[in-house]
């Protein structure tokens, strides 16, 4: 009874499949006729589409704004694929929810306050020679002047550090061009110190600057001692760049505020906007790090302001290493070119981009040729004398990137929503392309260093307004990917960003990263070291001392061992967890209810979570990702009782108990299918021997993960085989139970290399095959026939060789079943599977190209 209903469900879904898969298959002109699309879209879809499976030729590092964190997506795809917790706890990873990670989120506490956001603005990618190496990325936080690193062997923040002097920043976070630094320049101008200082003594006490954060490309670790502040006047500095090539050992920072204003609405006064770009030009401050970098290693040459070594003005002057340049007012961003020769600064409130040249500027310098000095000392030379040219672009020009042709480049337009073109050396503009709306940033690919490559370029807009469906008046960001590749510009694709506000991101081509899939077993992710609480298979125990309770465990599919703990209420628990897997992607997450605690074990790391278990009561435990079919299994008991509290125990329930010939029964029972499972897992391996699976590293790689799991067996059966001799029964059941397991995933994991190995060794599909492929599964047949076996239906390996000309009989079956009902063949099966096949109403095109598929089958028999 049962076997049949499922066969009418089996039927009835098939025919359900076809009659909505009609619409979704068909012709490419269908398609674009149902979708309303134009062939435009069509070549803009194909220019950006990722097949399944497939891999995006650049990865985009985004600022992720006011969410303090990064995010990681794709190019051309947009798909967007990590989101890394950077300022802010992120609950996933994590981040902020277990000790260790903690660890490195409180480093980024200021003056003893916790601080649980962000405001991220421009991440930066490691450099050797001015080109990116894909080892690390920096961060910094307007908002709370700080600067994170980011591991990119596996996308982890492992650093963060607090600007002693700074209130703000902004102008970071900028690699020199070989990683010696991180450039963080200053925002609002502030105090140094951490005192009261009355605004009316802005000019006198309140500074901005350039902290030169030294970094070791090694360990990927910022050295805060080695590392050193060049004071600058109260300007409020902006965004900076790196000089290299020529330009290598100098560093460039734009300003805003060379009025010194400082407001207030409140007393009448009129407001910053207007009394801070009171001056037609603000100063491009020019400074050789390289040069002062020496100088700072002196005592004599440096103050120290809260632990930190500060080069005063004076000094950076005396020693020639600090400019001044007038450009055009309220200006943003500075962007170093490709060979460090020209500098591209854009005023928002000036229609042009200025391009200053570093051989005039140098020349300058080294003929002490200035125009004057500011109010603090510091030269000034002169503006027309320093630039290359300026180009009149349009409203609101902000920020730079390069392609790979010399001389283009390309600037974004905040007010009038455009991304320009043009040529910084011959001045000529070249293209203009309309983006919605009022881009901020932009990105090109490789896009800011001494080897862009080109092809893309993506908007970073501030304004979505009517790009998406309406989620609120909360709109989502816009990011917008344009085809540069041609001679005009053509947008692509839209990507809505939910998070924050990105600032800038940058992209680099995947093929330079080389993140591992696992950590050496018991790793501290955040430290790279092997945890204090690694522990093994075996290892696993309680330690009790006083009111300290620590657990040393483990996890694996599909255990948490311990799998209870008692403790008193008021006890500080200390849980030291380890994954012990090897296999990719077998992530375990880890949560004691109520206890706001989480962490997310990747393959072979340990990790801590502390809590003091001050709530009386039971409290479950689990693994928070779905790892295995005995996920739900994957738990146990935190246990709070209170000392000083009588417990009376509850009335012993009698359980009813089963005879020893039913226990017997059901061992065996269990025993046999073992059996049956382990000969499945004989023919896999054989499978995979057979077709030397060890030439294929990702199926060999799967095959040690499989045997990692069979390897476990022989110790279970050993336990099991004891119990029987001790005449535990039940015991023995659960063991058995426990082999069954490890060979369920010994099994999956099998499959899955046989699989791989299929995909790798198959003769490759021709186009018609493929969409056979697509149409066998998408038009249900695949409801009922499985490849190489029988199943709800017979096994169509052959079929076309069943009958006299094979192909136009299965065609003309496919086509219309019910003319060959009474056929002698079809009755046979009709009576044997207990159904009839459907009319799948499939074209005469996808029946040609299902026959296609079956000869592609055919001749890959053997592999199925
Ligand atoms: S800066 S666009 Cu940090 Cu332009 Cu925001
Ligand atoms: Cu491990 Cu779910």
């Amino acid at each position: 009874m049962n076997y049949k209903l499922n066969k009418l469900s089996t039927l009835f879904l098939g025919s359900v499949i076809a009659a909505s898969t009609a619409f979704a298959s068909g012709t490419l002109e269908k398609v674009m006729k149902d979708r309303g699309l134009t062939e435009t879209d069509v070549i803009r879809a194909a220019k950006t589409y990722l097949p399944s499976g497939g891999r995006d030729e650049f990865l985009v590092f985004s600022s992720g704004g006011q969410s303090g964190q990064v995010l990681v997506y794709g190019v051309p795809s947009m798909k967007i694929l990590k989101y890394i917790g950077v300022f802010t706890p992120e609950p996933w990873q994590g981040y902020g929810f277990d000790e260790d990670s903690k660890a490195v989120l409180r480093q980024g506490n200021i003056r003893g306050k916790e601080i649980n956001w962000g405001d991220t603005h421009h991440p930066a990618l490691s450099e050797v020679d001015g080109k990116y190496d894909g080892k690390w990325l920096a961060i910094n936080d307007k908002a709370n002047p700080r600067v994170a690193i980011i591991d990119l062997a596996d996308f982890e923040t492992k650093q963060i550090v607090v600007n002693p002097i700074f209130k703000s920043d902004h102008g970071g976070a900028f690699f020199t061009q070989n990683s010696e630094y991180i450039i963080e320049a200053c925002q609002y101008a502030a105090p140094y110190d951490n005192n009261y200082h009355p605004i009316e003594e802005y000019k006198e006490t309140y500074r901005g600057g350039a902290t030169m954060w030294k970094f070791d490309p090694k360990i990927g670790r910022i050295d805060a001692n080695a590392s050193f502040t060049i004071e600058m006047p109260p300007y409020m500095q902006d965004l900076s760049d790196a000089g290299k090539g020529v330009s290598h050992g100098w560093g460039f920072t734009n300003s805003f505020n060379s009025e010194m204003y400082t407001g207030g609405i409140e007393v009448g006064m009129p407001p910053n906007e207007a009394g801070m770009s009171r001056n037609d030009t603000d100063f491009l401050h020019v400074y050789n790090w390289e040069k002062l970098a020496e100088v700072a290693k002196d005592d004599k040459n440096v103050k120290i302001v809260n632990g930190h070594r500060v080069i005063p003005m004076e000094v950076a002057v005396a020693n020639n290493a600090l400019f001044l340049i007038p450009e055009p007012k309220s200006p943003h961003g500075v962007d170093v070119s490709p060979d460090g020769e020209y500098i591209t600064v854009c005023g928002k409130l000036d229609t042009h981009a200025s391009v200053f040249k570093w051989s005039k500027i140098k020349k300058l310098i080294d003929d002490k040729k200035y125009v004057g000095k500011d109010p603090y000392g510091i030269p000034i030379l002169d503006m027309k004398e320093s630039l290359h040219g300026q180009v009149e672009l349009g409203l609101g020009p902000l920020h730079n990137q390069y392609s790979n042709i010399d001389g283009e480049i390309y600037t974004s337009m905040y007010v009038d929503s455009q991304v320009v073109k043009w040529n910084y050396k011959t001045l000529k503009v070249l293209d203009k392309e309309n983006v919605h709306y009022n881009i901020g940033h932009l990105c090109g690919m490789e896009g800011k260093s001494a080897d862009p490559q080109g092809k893309y370029i993506i908007a970073l807009n501030k304004l979505a307004i009517d790009r998406f469906q309406n989620v609120g008046p909360l709109h989502p960001q816009n990011h917008q990917l344009i085809d540069i590749s041609g001679k005009t510009m053509d947008l692509l694709y839209d990507m809505p960003i939910p998070l924050g506000e990105p600032h800038q991101a940058v992209a680099i081509r995947a093929e330079k990263l080389h993140p591992h899939v696992r950590y050496p077993m018991g790793t501290n992710s955040k430290t790279g070291k092997i945890h204090v609480g690694k522990t093994l298979a075996g290892q696993e125990k309680i330690v009790r001392d006083g009111n300290k309770v620590t657990v040393y465990g483990t996890m694996v599919r599909s255990h948490i061992n311990p799998e209870r703990i008692t403790v008193n209420k008021g006890d500080v628990v200390t849980m030291h967890l380890t994954n012990l897997e090897r296999a990719q992607d077998e992530t375990h997450g880890f949560t004691v209810d109520n206890y706001d605690v989480h962490m997310s074990l990747e393959p072979g790391e340990t990790a801590t979570i502390k809590f003091t278990a001050d709530l009386e009561g039971v409290f479950p435990y689990y693994c928070t990702e779905f790892c295995s079919a005995l996920h739900l299994e994957m738990m146990g008991y935190l246990m709070v009782k209170d000392p000083n509290k009588k417990y009376v125990s509850a009335q012993k329930l009698k359980m009813a108990t089963m005879t020893p010939g039913e226990l017997k029964a059901e061992y065996d029972k269990t025993v046999a299918v073992n059996t049956a499972t382990q000969a499945v897992i004989n023919s896999v391996v054989k499978f995979l021997k057979d077709n030397k699976f060890a030439d294929h590293k990702v199926v060999a790689d799967l095959v040690d993960d499989a045997f990692a799991q069979a390897g476990q067996i022989p110790a279970q059966k050993k336990l099991s085989d004891e119990a029987v001799a001790a005449g535990d029964m039940e015991k023995a059941i659960l063991f058995e139970n426990m082999i069954w397991q490890l060979m369920v995933k010994t099994a999956d994991v099998g499959i899955r290399a046989k699989d791989t190995l299929v995909s790798k060794i198959a003769t490759k599909q021709s186009n018609a095959a493929a969409a056979g492929k697509r149409a066998f599964d998408e038009g249900g047949c695949s409801g009922c026939h499985v490849v190489g076996k029988v199943s709800s239906g017979p096994d169509l390996t052959g079929v076309l060789q069943r009958h006299v000309d094979g192909e136009k009989w299965v065609a003309n079956f496919i086509k219309n079943p019910e003319h060959k009902f009474d056929d002698d063949y079809v009755k046979g099966m009709i009576d044997y599977f207990n159904l009839k096949m459907p009319n799948q109403h499939m074209t005469d095109q996808e029946i040609s190209d299902i026959i296609e598929y079956f000869k592609w089958i055919d001749e890959n028999a053997n592999l199925f």
